[in-house]
């Protein structure tokens, strides 16, 4: 069968002038509907004395507040919404600040509108039709597993809702209906690879082809061990749970950098200092305007992670600016195990549980799996318990921390005065994985 090379041509491919004309139009649009139907942005805009006629197209965009992580806390769990809840057909969630969740809410249009990015994702790398696509991806609240679920129906594809986890079931599935693609964390594809090493499989004896791997960082290294372990081509993806999921932008088969679906989402380069938007080429903070959502349509959203967008022209012919490996964050957000851990949570739970603020966060990864540990210093009188107790102990904070963080790290309690004090700020988090590039 011929292969799809893209899945909305007439989109993927539009001149750069058509798109800005079309994300200018867009835009005036959705900031009409948000102004109109999202009291707290409505403020933001009036404190900055900025109204919905001030903005004609993305040359006025700079002149639109920000959003950030703290407005969704606010305004949770409904205060973004911009259609009734009775128009909204599905969550998904991800983890907050300091335990308050950001919930993000669809609309039927919107499912389909990061569904379609999702199949363009997939459209990209080469699947169609008669590909199997095993998605272990993590199902549920995070959008890792409905997100390429969906996209996988949208091309067609035989698509296996494996989620993550269950190593044995995984590889049966995999090599039993002989999985062409293969969608998950980089580390997670990592373990599998080893996995079926270890079980007598080659790259030869595998059906895999390519696989669609992120909600993490990963080098360019790993993608060579990746390529070699598993016998395929690997491709990023980018997105974020506030802005729709997974597909916010994909990487095409040139493995140039991920295209942004921009006639959905307008990108933007900021100086995280300073909030001044930069030129394109430079690095800085990457910046999200929704352009077609309907429920939650965040307008300048700010991720935090930094990066580069380059408009050179792409051997795949698609026109969508692209945009670098994200190279490092603005805040203190780490990803450990694909899931996302702020230190404000980890110290939310140590207040709670009455211990001491003196702590370590140590990462590092073994085996392809990040090893998480916490060490936490006891007060004196605490020390003296017995050693059951300080299990005991040990064990209730895991799970507090479990509960609160969505993965449970190992916890060690440690004698008073023994995590080495910092003369200037203290260091908190000692992170031993090599992440970027
Ligand atoms: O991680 C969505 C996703 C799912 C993307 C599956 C790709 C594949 P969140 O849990 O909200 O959403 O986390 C978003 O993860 O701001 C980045 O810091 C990081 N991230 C996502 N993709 C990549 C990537 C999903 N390809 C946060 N490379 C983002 C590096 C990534 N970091």
């Amino acid at each position: 069968m011929e292969k799809r090379k893209y899945y909305q041509p007439e989109i993927e491919t539009m001149p750069v002038e058509q798109i800005k004309k079309m994300q200018s139009e867009k835009l005036v649009k959705q900031v009409k509907h948000v102004y109109e139907h999202v009291p707290y942005y409505r403020d933001l805009m009036d404190k900055k004395g900025v109204k919905p006629e001030d903005i004609h197209g993305i040359e006025d965009l700079y002149k639109l507040p920000f959003i950030e992580k703290s407005d969704l806390r606010e305004t949770y769990p409904y205060g973004m919404l911009a259609v009734p809840l009775e128009d909204c057909v599905r969550i998904q969630s991800t983890s907050g600040t300091t335990g308050k969740r950001v919930i993000a809410y669809y609309t039927q249009n919107d499912v389909d509108l990061w569904e379609e990015c999702c199949a363009r994702a997939l459209i990209a790398v080469g699947a169609d039709k008669e590909d199997v696509v095993q998605v272990s991806y993590g199902y549920g609240l995070f959008t890792g597993g409905p997100g390429l679920n969906g996209g996988s129906h949208k091309v067609g594809c035989l698509t296996l809702p494996m989620s993550s986890g269950n190593t044995d079931r995984q590889i049966q599935f995999m090599t039993d209906l002989k999985a062409t693609v293969l969608c998950c964390t980089p580390s997670y594809a990592a373990y599998l690879g080893e996995s079926l090493h270890d079980m007598g499989y080659t790259p030869d004896t595998i059906s895999l082809k390519a696989g669609i791997f992120g909600a993490e960082p990963w080098t360019q290294e790993n993608r060579r061990e990746l390529e070699k372990s598993l016998g395929i081509k690997a491709y990023d993806i980018y997105g974020l749970t506030e802005i729709s999921g997974p597909g916010v932008s994909f990487e095409c088969t040139a493995q140039g950098g991920m295209h942004v679906n921009e006639d959905h989402f307008i990108a933007e380069i900021i100086n995280p200092e300073t909030g001044e938007p930069l030129p394109e080429g430079e690095k800085g903070e990457l910046v999200f305007t929704c352009l077609d959502k309907e429920a939650f349509p965040l307008l300048r959203y700010r991720t935090r992670d930094i990066c580069v967008l380059t408009r050179e022209a792409c051997p795949c012919g698609r026109t969508f600016v692209r945009m670098s490996k994200p190279m490092g964050r603005s805040d203190d957000m780490m990803i450990i195990r694909g899931v996302n851990v702020f230190p404000s949570q980890i110290e939310a739970v140590l207040i709670n549980e009455g211990c001491s603020l003196n702590y370590q966060i140590k990462i590092s990864r073994v085996n392809n799996s990040d090893t998480f540990d916490i060490y936490v210093e006891l007060p004196p009188e605490q020390f003296d318990d017995s050693v059951k107790n300080l299990t005991a102990k040990e064990k209730s904070l895991q799970a507090a921390l479990r509960s609160m963080l969505g993965i449970g790290p190992d916890v060690h309690l440690v004698p008073p005065k023994t995590i080495a004090r910092s003369e200037g700020k203290a260091v908190r988090i000692i992170d031993e994985r090599k992440l970027h590039d």
